[in-house]
């Protein structure tokens, strides 16, 4: 397989990136507009609709998860979606103007039984002429494999947060073996989808400390999802923030990590994911202007409430927002390699 080469800066340090978050927010979100821009068409949003494709009863120890089998949450455990259920959901995205079809499994790690479906659910999303990416947990370098065999465009696996942060937030699993996916998925060939969440009570160190992992990986994420914690009853970190409600992220905190996103990874697509719902119009928008340029649309995200599509077409409407077509992103993106000098 031809090398891919890094095409951007991937060589930040620590202070590098503590100086960004440190500007005058004007001055740092006048940047990131800018690097924006310059790599994207500052007026085109791409849309993907997310789908829970086997919901909860995960025996991991997330802080943040509702679907964690050790949460005291709502969320039932059920078995993974029949194959044609999948499809039909995928083909109503698309009847409302997605580009992009991602599906989460709360799964430590896909079984290798689980593998046939998953195959099968891919190849058919495709055919529907739709992106995929998928989210399933740790993956073996031979599962990496087989996704990439049917077709899969992206593989979403966050570090979440900082590596110093990182055991307190989960227990179960380490940022290596994050890391060690991540290794996985690039190798196989399949875009890579990486970001986390803020706003779970930690410090500016650890947004530091987050972006800077990311953005020193031997390639940028294709895609940074920035999410907000949702807080769910029943989780350690929701019960936290419901404790403790000054820890709760500040709006204009949110606004400089998506730029400081934006600037270090600059032909990354940057996702504001999680958390839109009970966030104002005029945040989102500023996030749109710092150089977020991808939402999940639709009320629902995996268990989580989302903004839905009649707040967002009302919202794109006042900000004078286009969805990005799929061809479009193929041409700004880093996803297409340049070749190796
Ligand atoms: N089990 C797989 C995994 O952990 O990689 C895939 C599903 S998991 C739900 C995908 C991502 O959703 C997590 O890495 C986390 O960043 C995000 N997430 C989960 N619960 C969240 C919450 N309550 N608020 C914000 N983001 C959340
Ligand atoms: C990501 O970073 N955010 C999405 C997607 N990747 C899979 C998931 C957000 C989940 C929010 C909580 C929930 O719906 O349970
Ligand atoms: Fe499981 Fe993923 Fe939730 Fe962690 S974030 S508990 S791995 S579904």
């Amino acid at each position: 397989m031809i090398e891919r080469m890094p095409m951007t800066r991937v060589d930040w340090t620590r202070e590098e990136i503590a100086e960004l978050f440190d500007l005058s927010f004007t001055e740092l979100v006048f940047r990131a507009a800018q690097v924006h821009r310059e790599n994207f068409n500052p007026d085109e949003v791409q849309l993907s609709t997310l789908l829970s494709i086997k919901t909860g009863g995960c025996p991991e120890d997330c802080g943040y998860c509702s679907q964690s089998a050790k949460a005291d949450t709502d969320v039932k455990a059920t078995k993974l979606m029949d194959v044609q259920a999948v499809l039909q959901a995928a083909a109503q995205a698309k009847d409302h103007g997605s580009t992009r079809f991602c599906m989460g499994a709360a799964w430590r790690n896909p079984k290798d039984r689980d593998m046939p479906a998953i195959v099968q659910i891919v190849k058919g999303v495709r055919e529907m002429g739709m992106e995929t990416c998928m989210t399933l947990g740790m993956l073996t370098p031979k599962q990496a494999d087989m996704l990439a065999e049917a077709g899969l465009d992206y593989y979403n696996h966050n570090l979440d947060t900082s590596p110093e942060r990182y055991a307190e937030v989960i227990t179960t699993r380490s940022f290596q073996d994050r890391l060690d996916t991540l290794d996985n998925v690039r190798k196989a060939g399949i875009n890579v989808c990486s970001g986390g969440i803020v706003g779970m009570g930690e410090t500016r160190e650890d947004r530091v400390g987050f972006i800077h992992a990311l953005a020193t990986l031997p390639e940028h994420p294709d895609s940074v999802p920035i999410n907000a914690l949702v807080p769910v009853k029943g989780t350690p970190l929701g019960d936290m923030l419901a404790d403790t409600p000054l820890a709760k992220i500040d709006d204009i905190e949110f606004v400089r990590t998506v730029a400081v996103a934006r600037i270090t990874m600059p032909k990354s697509m940057v996702r504001l994911s999680a958390g839109r719902e009970s966030m104002s119009d005029g945040t989102q928008a500023l996030c749109f202007l710092a150089g977020a340029n991808s939402i999940f649309t639709g009320d629902k995200l995996l268990t989580a409430p989302n903004a839905g599509d009649d707040n967002d077409a009302k919202l794109f409407a006042r900000l004078g927002l286009k969805g990005m077509p799929a061809e479009q992103r193929e041409k700004s993106c880093c996803a297409v390699p340049e070749p190796a000098e």
